[in-house]
């Protein structure tokens, strides 16, 4: 009864995103007052363009592409890496960065740039675009860190074994999902998204 009654009254937001560990992370830091759906959950199997140059051109393309096509509450983020001694990338470009998908064949590239490189600075950046009740808003959350000379560790996602937050001496891929989310640059931009949806709910 509980539970029916916790269910009902939980806000539910589509995220737009086809990544199962994105979902489960930002999931995780909203906790059970709103329920997330995935594209699949609203039968949503377009390509959704993501053509933009900065992550808030694409984070608002793929808000903008739902709220258009169903009238929706929803948001959708865009991430990265941006690396200072490849001037920024391989920024929007992160999840392709070698040409394909394949993470390995990614993180491969970035070390092989990076091979003589001494500056190792490096940041994680997010944008969240929302649109609820009709208008849009934007959060943003960065973590800055260094890239180290190969993987370690088998948590997480994408570049998650090369990358280490200031602070600490471990990658996020040696972190706990629940570690991860007490500092990421999703978390970060999540906590002010959560925060004005509590504000505003
Ligand atoms: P969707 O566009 O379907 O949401 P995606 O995997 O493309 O999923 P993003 O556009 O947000 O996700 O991120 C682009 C890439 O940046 C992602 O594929 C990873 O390679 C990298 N990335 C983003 N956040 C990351 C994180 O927390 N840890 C490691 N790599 C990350």
């Amino acid at each position: 009864m509980l539970f029916l009654k916790l269910n009902y009254l939980a806000m539910e937001l589509v995220f737009a995103t086809n990544n199962a560990h994105k979902l489960e992370e930002v999931q995780q830091m909203v906790g059970n007052k709103f329920t997330l759906k995935s594209l699949a959950d609203i039968g949503c199997e377009d390509d959704i363009p993501e053509t933009g140059v900065t992550f808030q051109e694409n984070a608002q393309q793929k808000t903008d592409y739902l709220f258009n096509k169903y009238h929706i509450n929803c948001f959708a983020d865009d991430s990265g890496l941006e690396i200072d001694a490849l001037n920024g990338e391989p920024g929007v470009y992160s999840a392709r960065y070698s040409g394909s998908r394949d993470m390995e064949k990614n993180i491969d590239l970035v070390l092989e740039k990076l091979k003589n490189e001494t500056n190792r600075n490096a940041r994680f950046k997010t944008v969240i675009s929302l649109y609820l009740n009709n208008q849009q808003y934007f959060f943003e959350g960065t973590v800055e860190g260094r890239i180290i000379d190969g993987r370690t560790g088998t948590e997480g996602f994408g570049y998650d074994p090369i990358f280490v937050p200031d602070g600490f001496d471990e990658t996020f891929a040696e972190m706990s999902l629940e570690q991860k989310n007490k500092i990421s640059h999703r978390a970060k931009a999540v906590e002010k998204f959560v925060k004005f949806l509590n504000d505003t709910k």
